[in-house]
């Protein structure tokens, strides 16, 4: 029983470097094109979009359009969301003649 006790102080030891080093880097995949866009849209700066910024920038979409892409029914759009919509929109549809 002793030595399991040594056995895990001396992991704990070894292992709290590691624990040192580990760093908190966002994850995030936003492409540059989206997260530019999606700063800019962002007018109160609180890390979404609600339907009032997302219909300032583009007078052309409505509720529906807003509700696909609000995949949580948060009533704003996460980065996520919105760069999911920017992909979509920038993206030609799949079924194009040719
Ligand atoms: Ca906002």
């Amino acid at each position: 029983m002793i030595k399991f006790v040594l056995a895990s102080a001396t992991l704990a030891i070894f292992a709290a470097p590691a624990f040192a080093q580990v760093t908190t880097q966002p994850t995030t995949s936003t492409p540059p094109a989206a997260e530019d866009k999606f700063i800019k849209h962002d007018k109160d700066g609180d890390g979404a979009l609600s339907v009032a910024e997302v219909k300032a920038a583009d007078a052309k979409v409505t509720q529906a359009d807003f509700d696909k892409y609000d995949g949580d029914k948060s009533q704003s759009l996460s980065r996520e969301e919105f760069t999911k919509w920017v992909e979509a929109k920038t993206t030609p549809p799949a079924s194009a003649p040719g």
